[in-house]
């Protein structure tokens, strides 16, 4: 496995390529163009401008994170095509310049959701945190109103104040498309992209919805095992596969992490490795990587990638803000790093232990 982190990049992300260097094991940056709307096909000069700033830094890129896919695929719009045709150039000038992963989603109107985007914790770190009760109390036709009266205006942290002026918009455009309907566009679309893919070897790797089930009666449908594997068998290309991020499936204590990955051998193509604690049903946090501050048995999941022969790119995910830091949530140095060097000895353990075995 190769040990990767995000970058946001300069001018958007706090923490520098200088100080990621000094990440002990840190083998490639995972990182995209930023300011490019959505839809539009990525340009060369930009990219390589990004490209080189992360080599004269001394790393490569070791994918992509992410290509987003353009609401007109998600929903059948009139005009999809052109959008998959401006998805299919991005991927061709990404297979040129060497870039073999692009990580995506096909979440409806939001990525993830969270309550708190800092939840102060007992030992003075924050997280971020979801509580479906919190949820439950907000109109989704009118999400900038609170319906607990407190606070008029209420949004909900992480939400791109651009997408929020559409709100009603996107429910509108969503309103027809159910989870059926969602598959059928996501077959579509990867059906139209694959020759590409397999043109220069681009591994296509589906995020999970994150948290794992229908947030405001928008569809979910990359929430689990099933799920996964329905994505896997309907467009049936090597190229076609998954992000295990084990923070956005584990949000569901249903979801049994290291089964989900020995169902997917051969088709994860990139690991998040996270924690997440859960509180009660629908109320779940993060936390520090280490498998006993969470809910989740990290060594089980190193262990079952290490099985299935997984030799992708894995990164840390989502931290705990810790030491002040002054980050973009969730991705702070300091708490990634810690994670970076805990998932590292892990699979030095894993590995160590099946070679003496053999022994
Ligand atoms: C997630 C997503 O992994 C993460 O950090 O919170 O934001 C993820 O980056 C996208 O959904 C991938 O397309
Ligand atoms: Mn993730």
């Amino acid at each position: 496995m190769k040990m990767t982190m995000r970058w946001f990049g300069t001018g958007y992300d706090p923490v520098t390529l200088d100080k990621l260097r000094q990440v002990p094991g840190l083998d490639g940056i995972i990182t995209t163009l930023y300011g490019v709307p959505p839809g539009e096909a990525w340009k060369k000069e930009q990219f390589n401008a990004l490209k080189k700033e992360v080599e004269d830094a001394g790393f490569s890129i070791a994918g992509i994170e992410s290509v987003g896919i353009h609401d007109s695929i998600k929903t059948a719009g009139k005009d999809r095509d052109r959008y998959i045709e401006n998805y299919i150039a991005t991927l061709a000038m990404l297979g040129e310049e060497g870039v073999d992963l692009v990580c995506y989603n096909f979440m409806a109107v939001f990525d993830w959701t969270r309550t708190n985007l800092a939840k102060p914790r007992g030992d003075g770190s924050t997280v971020m945190s979801y509580e479906q009760d919190v949820i439950d109390k907000i109109d989704p036709a009118n999400m900038f109103a609170r319906m607990d009266g407190k606070s008029g205006g209420y949004l909900l942290p992480g939400w791109e104040p651009e997408r929020m002026a559409r709100i009603k918009e996107l429910f509108e455009l969503y309103g027809a498309v159910d989870e059926e309907a969602l598959f059928a566009n996501l077959k579509y679309f990867l059906e139209a992209v694959m020759p590409v893919c397999e043109k220069y070897g681009i591994k296509m790797a589906m995020h999970p919805d994150d948290p794992a089930w229908p947030v405001f009666g928008l569809p979910r449908i990359m929430a689990g095992k099933e799920q996964l594997l329905r994505l896997v068998k309907m467009v049936d290309n090597p190229c076609n596969g998954v992000t295990v991020c084990t923070g956005s499936l584990g949000s569901n204590p249903a979801n049994d992490i290291p089964d989900i990955i020995r169902a997917l051998k051969g088709r994860v193509h990139f690991a998040h490795v996270r924690n997440v604690r859960h509180n009660s049903p629908g109320d779940f946090e993060e936390s520090a990587h280490l498998s006993r501050d969470g809910s989740l048995d990290m060594y089980a999941i190193m262990k079952s990638l290490y099985d299935i022969g997984f030799e992708g790119p894995v990164r840390p995910d989502h931290g705990r803000t810790v030491w002040n830091e002054v980050c973009i949530p969730g991705y702070g140095l300091y708490d990634r790093a810690m994670g970076l060097c805990y998932i590292s000895g892990l699979l030095e353990a894993v590995q160590n232990t099946e070679i003496h075995f053999q022994e």
